[in-house]
């Protein structure tokens, strides 16, 4: 196993669309076993394959509490097939955009369908917080950003500051 880098914004690979993986092979178990690592170690709930510069439809999640056993689900191809009118508010961070949180809206609940390790088609219904952490990370894999959801006075501020923070930790 290996952790693998974390791309920062403003890497153009957090911009880009993955594309479809056909299925489960040694290649992409792999890589979803370092992502799962990499998660753990950061630490996040969550990973999307563009984050470390993968364009792969591969995610990662455990958004289990302390108190809770570990829930750790790797997907491929993740969709969201159907999400609730009714919105939830929830802070969100995201690895990738280091120090910096806001509030995102997003729809309340969503029905996921992903394939599993073994190359099955299976469906998830989620709320709260892995509702929002499934929405983030199938962004990620259409170069979308939680800064994308939120005003722009504050996207922008959060984008200067992280360039600014690069640009001291060169000297
Ligand atoms: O670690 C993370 N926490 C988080 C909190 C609220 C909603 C989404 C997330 S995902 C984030 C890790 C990350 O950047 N995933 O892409
Ligand atoms: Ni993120």
């Amino acid at each position: 196993m290996t952790i693998l880098d974390i791309r920062l914004i403003p890497d153009p690979v957090l911009r880009k669309k993955a594309e479809k993986v056909e299925g489960p092979s040694d290649e992409i178990i792999t890589i979803l076993d370092d992502m799962a690592e990499t998660m753990y170690n950061a630490p996040g709930i969550g990973l999307a394959a563009n984050q470390v510069g993968v364009l792969k439809r591969l995610i990662v999640l455990d958004c289990s509490t302390e108190e809770e056993e570990p829930n750790l689900l790797k997907m491929i191809n993740p969709e969201i097939i159907t999400s609730t009118n009714e919105k939830s508010e929830l802070e969100e961070g995201c690895l990738s955009i280091p120090e910096h949180k806001s509030n995102v809206v997003r729809p309340s609940k969503v029905e996921v369908s992903y394939m599993n390790l073994n190359g099955e088609t299976e469906k998830l219904t989620a709320e709260g917080l892995l509702s929002a952490c499934l929405q983030h990370e199938i962004d990620h894999l259409n170069g979308i950003l939680f800064i994308d959801h939120i005003s722009r006075l504050k996207r922008d501020m959060i984008i200067r500051k992280v360039k600014k923070q690069l640009r001291e930790n060169e000297k």
